[in-house]
């Protein structure tokens, strides 16, 4: 029976006030990847359990999410999930295979086989999402916001025609000059799955984490109108069902090149890679867009003096105003985690 109780009323935004450039008591502060990897019980779990079943059953989702929150005195929760669920649930079979990543063993080649693709009725084989979404807000107890997430079409087309991670998305970029209509459809059906995984977050976050294979010219091209499509839609979505809009962050990595461009889209907060300087960005995006980011997440491994001082002087750079601490990317698997405490504790005292 679906939980209609209402949720616990939120004790913490400053993270949603962040986003909405509203004043902050202090930085709010997570991590990419937070829910994962380093953690020694998410390892303890994983044992247990394979990887999608941890994402398909809500008690188990909700408390890889819990897992960093017990630890660290962190602003946000997102819920443990993986972009991979969209093309799982276009009917691709996407396996998790121990120190290598994903692996999808039956990937679109040609596009003949965007014919294997089952649109119809991914939502509702996606709806274990919302399940853990919605637990996840009466676990937390209004601590912190939740934090939803999917990945943008040009990543998951790449995932999907890879097979798995690519240092090179050779092949879907050769989709890109080889097949341009067809790569259209492509991606224009991801954005219409994207647009079913919304499910009552408190905000939500769009990885297009492949955007680093694309030329400036590609990215405008290829991956920009899906990321104004799919917060368009969500907008108009959510003001349709009378559903108060919630804050979107889009996180491109590697395309510090068109940050401009990024900021025209509509989103609340833009994401920023290690490779970005902060005060470049602000010149760039202007007062009114939230920024996010941006420690290299190789400086965690530094001991905790430097760590600390690297993190106060970013935390300065972007200033107290409009502005949500975080990596530039995904905590890695190895990182000390005690420089989760340092990093934390840093930036809530920085300013
Ligand atoms: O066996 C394991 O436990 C695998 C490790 C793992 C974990 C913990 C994977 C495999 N995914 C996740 C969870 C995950 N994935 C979260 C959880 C919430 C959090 O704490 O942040 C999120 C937000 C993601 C998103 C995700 N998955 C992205 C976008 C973010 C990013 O890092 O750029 C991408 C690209 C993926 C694909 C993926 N899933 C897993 C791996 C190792 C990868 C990357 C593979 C590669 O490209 O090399």
């Amino acid at each position: 029976m679906k939980d209609t109780k209402p949720f616990p009323v939120l004790k913490n935004d400053n993270l949603l006030r962040a986003a909405r450039g509203e004043v902050v008591d202090r930085v709010p502060v997570w991590v990419m990847r937070q829910a994962g990897r380093y953690l020694p019980e998410f390892q303890e779990l994983r044992k247990q359990h394979d990887f999608f079943t941890v994402c398909r059953t809500p008690e188990l989702a909700c408390e890889v999410t819990m897992q960093p929150l017990r630890r660290f005195d962190l602003d946000a929760s997102i819920i443990f999930s993986d972009i991979l669920v969209i093309p799982q649930a276009l009917g691709l079979t996407v396996e998790m295979h121990a120190g290598v990543g994903p692996v999808l063993p039956q990937p679109i080649n040609t596009p003949e086989d965007l014919k294997r693709l089952t649109p119809d009725g991914a939502l509702s084989r996606l709806t274990y999402v919302g399940d853990a979404i919605t637990m996840m807000r009466h676990k937390l107890e209004g601590r912190v916001p939740l934090i939803g997430f999917t990945g943008a079409p040009w990543t998951l087309m790449g995932y999907m025609i890879e097979g798995g991670g690519s240092k090179t998305m050779s092949k879907a970029k050769a989709w890109l000059s080889d097949h341009p209509e067809d790569t259209k459809l492509f991606l224009n059906l991801l954005t219409d799955a994207i647009m079913q995984v919304k499910a009552g977050a408190q905000m939500l976050q769009v990885f297009e984490s492949s955007a680093e294979h694309l030329t400036k010219e590609d990215f405008l091209i290829w991956a920009v109108p899906y990321l104004r499509r799919i917060r368009d839609e969500l907008v108009d979505r959510l003001t349709k069902k009378a559903v108060p809009l919630v804050p979107i962050t889009l996180f491109a990595k590697g395309a510090g090149h068109s940050l401009k461009e990024q900021s025209e889209l509509g989103y609340d907060v833009i994401g920023l890679d290690w490779t970005v300087d902060p005060i470049e960005a602000r010149a760039l995006v202007g007062p009114n867009i939230t920024l996010q980011g941006n420690l290299d997440p190789q400086d965690m491994y530094r001991d905790a003096d430097e760590l600390r001082a690297l993190t106060t002087e970013m935390v300065h750079k972007f200033g107290k105003s409009r502005y949500i601490a975080n990596l530039g990317h995904g905590i890695t698997p190895q990182t000390p985690i005690t420089s989760m405490d340092v990093l934390v504790e840093a930036v809530h005292k920085a300013l």
